[in-house]
């Protein structure tokens, strides 16, 4: 069975959404990543870099979510499009499209938007720009065709929606999706699907902390105890 090192976060839970997507047999366990439980000795030698998601498949090892939904994708056969040249060339430019571009830009316009400690006016706005003009290039996209790439629902659809939903928490509200009404319809068609809501409600059977207090801002922004 597959252990999942999981949170409720945006990247765990694209890949949950692939789990239950695909129907895998699968031991969720949690990482409480405010509590520092991503640097235990144990966490640490399945992904070095301390974060999740993470999954361990028999003999593989496999961090990243990125890196983990083309994995799962390959291993099974599912939610890839045809195995052609041109086909994997989208799929592959996609895929780190969205692991290079939104996840890391989106996580930098939240933390600037809503955990940094003093408000840097140029940063947060830096960050929001990037953020939205990655969402704009997917939305231009997703207005000529009805999924990332090829004709069906694959793992880059997986991979944008575990951020993309956050556009309203990243941005400061709904008004956002005004600028992204192709990417909130697929968001929106995502979302409603049953595996959508048991990815999201995994998080819900285990007990994670709640408070982004100085104990959770130690662990997860460790920069705060530098002296720069
Ligand atoms: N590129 C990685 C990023 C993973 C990542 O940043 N995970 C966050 C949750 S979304 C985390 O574990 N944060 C805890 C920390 O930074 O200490 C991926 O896509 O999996």
């Amino acid at each position: 069975m597959i252990k999942f090192y999981f949170s409720g976060a945006p990247n765990p839970t694209k890949v949950a959404l692939f789990l239950e997507e695909a129907g895998l047999a699968y031991e969720p366990i949690s990482v409480d990543t405010r509590k520092g439980q991503q640097f235990t000795p144990a966490f640490l030698a399945v992904n070095p870099n301390g974060k999740v998601p993470a999954i361990v498949d028999g003999d593989a090892t496999v961090f990243d979510s990125n890196a983990i939904l083309l994995y799962l994708a390959e291993k099974t056969g599912k939610f890839l499009p045809p195995n052609t040249p041109a086909a994997r060339g989208e799929l592959l430019s996609w895929l780190m499209f969205v692991g290079t571009g939104v996840g890391p830009f989106s996580g930098q316009a939240v933390h600037f938007k809503h955990h940094a400690p003093e408000k840097i006016a140029y940063a947060h706005t830096r960050y929001q720009y990037e953020a939205e003009r990655h969402y704009g290039i997917a939305d231009a996209r997703l207005a000529k065709r009805l999924y990332m790439v090829g004709d069906t629902y694959t793992i880059v659809d997986m991979d944008l929606w575990g951020w993309a939903r956050m556009v309203p928490y990243m941005t400061g509200g709904d008004e956002a999706w005004a600028k992204f009404p192709n990417v909130k319809r697929l968001v929106d068609e995502i979302s409603a699907r049953p595996a959508a809501q048991h990815a999201v409600a995994l998080k819900d059977k285990f007990t994670f902390k709640a408070e982004m207090d100085d104990e959770a801002r130690g662990h997860m922004f460790k920069h705060l105890r530098k002296a720069v």
